[in-house]
């Protein structure tokens, strides 16, 4: 392919000044959030209430304030809960962490004036919107295009929804989490049951094909981009344990014969301080043996991941450039910090070039958008940007047309690709 040469970035800062332009402009499919369409309700939470009461800031707030018990706070309203953040991470003291400073990044794409004296502005504000008109204020000013869902079948409060059907805003894409069914199957078979599945905690036929008839009829239900479960630092696949016998004789050959990616994602110590609820998780080094055994004894199977510790990133990236169907997404959760995202992005350009999926925000409150997206742009301007300038340096000057491409691969087309979107 011949290179125009009116197009070519000649210099390292026109390649810099180019990229970010891209970088700005490409719109984002966000793969990983737990945000929902609005036509499911209550589920869709959005507000300055709901940003400020984000489990992040939970988890800060008692650090703050050592004398605070968990239980007293979940007692008081939402509101009194983000009254009770803003004055102790806000006001009392300068709001420099990173999940703080994701609120003032928010109200200042909304041009919401902080106020230390309170959130009223901040609440006035939203209210002069519907769900519908936030939603296309919030994906517009964040350019994101699409995002991904997290739906859950055991969720009493989503699963109605589904079972009614009904049309979703084509923007949010359902993805079927299978936490629940894959980690404590022995425990909803009487749920199971209940929903008309014959199945026991065993490994019989029986349970065998009424177990992947639940997961088909789900895939049906919710058409999911990809099937995902959040997953324990050590999983035993493979063995002779019910849950590897769902990971290979359920889940693998389902999603084989659906054709749909599995999102992994190990690393997560559920309820490190109960009290906290879902500011109490944690986290540790992950065994990743398994995810190499699952890509080489399924090479027809394809598997994205991502991994909680910062510990497991280097190698991850080497498993990654053994296995063709892996893909490493994001910087998770405890990962999604300025100095670990530069640092991990940084090795995987190294390593694997360009298929990876840099990130994905984990949203909780449609707001968020704003400030995961916002904080991930220069990042990801700045290591690419590098990475540009030393080819640059080393004689080959990147066209345009080569830079936006590359850019949509990494904030939208390789995931699009990986999970046969288009
Ligand atoms: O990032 C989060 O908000 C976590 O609480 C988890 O939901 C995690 O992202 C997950 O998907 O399990
Ligand atoms: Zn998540």
């Amino acid at each position: 392919m011949s290179i125009e040469p009116g197009c070519s970035l000649r210099t390292e800062a026109e390649v810099r000044a180019y990229l970010g332009e891209a970088v700005a402009r490409t719109p984002i499919v966000d793969l990983h959030t737990h945000l929902y369409a609005p036509c499911f309700r209550d589920l869709l939470l959005y507000g300055v209430d709901e940003l400020v009461t984000y489990h992040y800031l939970i988890a800060e707030v008692h650090r703050a304030d050592p004398t605070l018990r968990p239980a007293a706070f979940y007692a008081l309203s939402k509101q009194q809960q983000a009254d009770l953040i803003w004055k102790t991470l806000f006001v009392d003291r300068l709001p420099v962490s990173e999940a703080c400073r994701g609120i003032i990044t928010v109200f200042g794409k909304l041009g919401i004036e902080p106020d230390r004296d309170g959130l009223d502005n901040a609440r006035a504000f939203t209210a002069q919107f519907t769900p519908e008109q936030y939603v296309d204020k919030i994906l517009g000013l964040a350019n994101v295009s699409s995002v991904v869902m997290t739906n859950d079948p055991f969720d009493e409060m989503e699963r109605p929804i589904w079972v009614a059907g009904g049309d979703i805003d084509p923007r949010f894409l359902p993805a079927l989490r299978i936490d629940t069914f894959l980690l404590r199957f022995a425990e909803v078979v009487p749920k199971l049951q209940l929903w008309g599945y014959q199945v026991a905690a065993d490994t019989s036929t029986q349970t065998l094909s009424e177990a992947r008839r639940f997961l088909t009829d789900w895939i049906d239900i919710m058409q999911p981009v990809y099937l995902a479960a959040s997953m324990p630092p050590q999983f035993p696949v493979p063995s002779d344990t019910l849950q590897s016998w769902l990971t290979e004789q359920v889940i693998v050959p389902v999603c084989r014969e659906r054709n749909l990616p599995w999102a992994v994602m190990p690393g997560v110590r559920r309820a490190l301080n109960p009290a906290l609820g879902q500011a109490g998780d944690g986290l540790a080094t992950s065994d990743l043996r398994w995810i190499e055994y699952l890509c080489a004894t399924y090479p027809e199977n394809r598997f994205m991941i991502t991994v909680l510790a910062r510990e497991n990133q280097h190698e991850l990236c080497i498993i990654a450039r053994k296995f063709g169907n892996l893909l490493p997404f994001g910087c998770w959760w405890f990962l999604n910090n300025p100095s670990l995202i530069e640092e991990m992005t940084r090795m995987r350009f190294e390593l694997l070039g360009l298929s990876h999926i840099p990130q994905h925000s984990d949203c909780r409150i449609l707001d968020q958008l704003l400030y995961k997206w916002e904080h991930f742009r220069p990042i990801l301007t700045r290591v690419m940007g590098d990475k540009l300038a030393d080819l640059v340096h080393a004689g080959w000057q990147p066209t345009k047309a080569e830079v936006d491409r590359d850019v949509e691969r990494l904030l939208a087309g390789n995931f699009k690709a990986f999970a046969g979107l288009d």
